[in-house]
């Protein structure tokens, strides 16, 4: 995977974005629009299409608002292993571009904006009305999905606000990103802190989860349907790869419940690929995985009663 500087992709990896303590940071999304009624970008769902991965985690949580609210956007699948191409797509079947055909990703985002510098990420948002990105920052897309679009729970209830955005900082900084923090880590000391933030935040979500049945009350919301793609990954994924391994989710009765209880959810078991998450994770890198062997386990049942109804 590389980097496209002024529009020319450069293959070379220049690896996770590190600052000089060796911790972790995310770059910045920079292609910001969005979908509202008075346009250009119109609340009108088959004018868009997605571009997705399955196993980044940033990507799921837009699938889970598409299957959540059963919202008729295509989806373009990369293949889970990036190559010095970045994420590469098939001429056909499953991890194929059905709506440009392309190879790869960096070539959407050359047409996008030709003069683009930064990294080539999903999930991206595209309009074929007017040929050109929306956006490829997640968490604007799930929010723009969840209050220009009818159907589905209501994610984003204007009462919940300012919860759920509480709720999505925390998380976002020392659970989602939190994952990577320790992941990506390249000291010692990064990824100790990165690693005591995650695991006292999981606590402090089980706490919470143990008398409401959701992290807002007793309404499903955005906060938890941000929470859901770090959950699903953990157990097979981060535990191992990314060295989270102080506890299991499945450790966790009331996350693990809260897990189930999304998971069984319509459409979202759909969204839950736990071969590709493998796949992707163990991939082979230099700095985690060099021989880029795959573990065959472990095997997570997500199967089994949640019984979430009984709290709160
Ligand atoms: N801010 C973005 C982050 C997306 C992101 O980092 N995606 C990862 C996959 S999990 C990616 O495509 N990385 C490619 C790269 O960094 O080169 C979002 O949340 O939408």
């Amino acid at each position: 995977m590389g980097l496209m500087i002024e529009g020319t992709y450069h293959a070379e990896d220049p690896g996770p974005d590190t600052q000089l303590d060796g911790e972790f940071q995310r770059q910045r999304a920079t292609i910001r629009n969005w979908i509202t009624a008075d346009g250009p970008f119109t609340p009108d769902a088959v004018r868009y299409h997605l571009y997705a991965a399955w196993n980044c985690p940033w990507a799921h949580r837009v699938l889970l608002v598409l299957a959540l609210k059963n919202l008729p956007i295509t989806v373009s699948y990369a293949r889970p292993r990036r190559t010095a191409d970045g994420w590469i797509y098939d001429a056909e079947g499953p991890f194929a571009d059905a709506l440009m055909g392309v190879a790869s990703l960096h070539e959407v985002y050359a047409r996008a904006r030709p003069a683009y510098t930064g990294r080539i990420t999903v999930p991206l948002l595209w309009d074929r009305e007017t040929d050109s990105a929306v956006s490829n920052e997640s968490a604007d897309i799930v929010r723009m999905l969840a209050r220009q679009f009818p159907g589905g729970p209501e994610l984003c209830p204007p009462d919940l606000e300012e919860e759920i955005d509480r709720w999505n900082a925390l998380i976002y900084a020392r659970v989602n990103n939190g994952v990577y923090r320790a992941g990506f880590a390249r000291t010692q000391e990064a990824y100790d802190t990165g690693v005591t933030a995650l695991f006292e935040t999981l606590d402090e979500i089980e706490a919470r989860l143990a008398t409401a049945r959701y992290l807002c009350g007793d309404r499903f919301t955005e906060a938890d349907l941000r929470l859901f793609p770090t959950l699903a990954r953990f157990d097979v994924a981060y535990h191992y790869a990314f060295k989270c391994n102080i506890r299991r989710i499945q450790d966790y009765p009331h996350l693990w419940g809260c897990a189930r209880e999304i998971y069984a959810m319509p459409g979202v078991a759909g969204t839950v690929t736990p071969e590709i998450y493998k796949q992707g994770y163990f991939s082979k890198s230099p700095l985690r995985n060099p021989l880029g062997i795959v573990p065959a386990g472990p095997v997570v049942d997500w199967s089994g009663p949640h019984e979430r109804h009984l709290i709160g």
